[in-house]
Formats: C-alpha cells, sequence, structure tokens
C-alpha cells in the first residue's frame, strides 16, 4: 500500500483522517488516481498520485478517474514496458493496443505527468 503526499499531510496536527482505503464516499473530493477493478467504476478501488508498483491491484484495473490530473499508466512495475498517457477518465479501459492487447488488467504501475 501506497500513501500519497497528500494523505500524509493530513496524518499530522489537529486534523488526522484516517487514509481511505476503498471507495470514496458520495461527495468526498479525490486528491489521488482512482483506479477500479470493474467497467463503469465498479468494483474494488485502488487510490494514488503514484504508485511504482500496485500491489494487489497488479494487472486489475478496468476503468479509472484522473481528476482533472494527466496521469502516466505503464504496463510493468517501475514505469516499464508500454505507457499511456491522459487526463481523462475512463469508463472501460478494453480498447485494442497494438503489441500489447488491451489497457484492461494490464497496468501494474502509473504516475502523474
Ligand atoms: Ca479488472
Amino acid at each position: 500500500m501506497r500513501i500519497s503526499k497528500y494523505e500524509k499531510a493530513l496524518t499530522g496536527g489537529c486534523c488526522r483522517r484516517a487514509f481511505h482505503w476503498g471507495p470514496f464516499a458520495a461527495g468526498q473530493s479525490a486528491n489521488a488516481s482512482i483506479f477500479y477493478d470493474n467497467n463503469d467504476y465498479g468494483g474494488a478501488t485502488y487510490g494514488a498520485d503514484n504508485s511504482t508498483w500496485m500491489g494487489s491491484f497488479d494487472n486489475k484495473a478496468s476503468s479509472v478517474k484522473n481528476f482533472g490530473y494527466y496521469v502516466t499508466w505503464w504496463q510493468d512495475i517501475n514505469y516499464g514496458g508500454a505507457g499511456f498517457g491522459s487526463s481523462n477518465d475512463y469508463s472501460a479501459m478494453g480498447w485494442y493496443v497494438p503489441f500489447l492487447g488491451t489497457w484492461n488488467d494490464n497496468i501494474s504501475s502509473f504516475h502523474r505527468g
């Protein structure tokens, strides 16, 4: 599990807030990109600004919300293999990619920028 800089900042001072690991409550603003196990933003979630390895979420992401941030995701851990960058949200990652197949269940790491 990787905790974002934003979340680390929130763990100090007067306003402690537990790291939220799972679906975000309605209306809660999110700082991190959130990847979803299923299409249409369903199923288990994985949220972070950057991740060199998505752990148990490796090769599971099927949809993503980037909240306007430009994010590059990668086929392999440590930002390796094929990459793709966008600030859009995607409700389904199953489009065809030459020499890769599809991004669906194929992302292992990602970072902003
Ligand atoms: Ca999936």
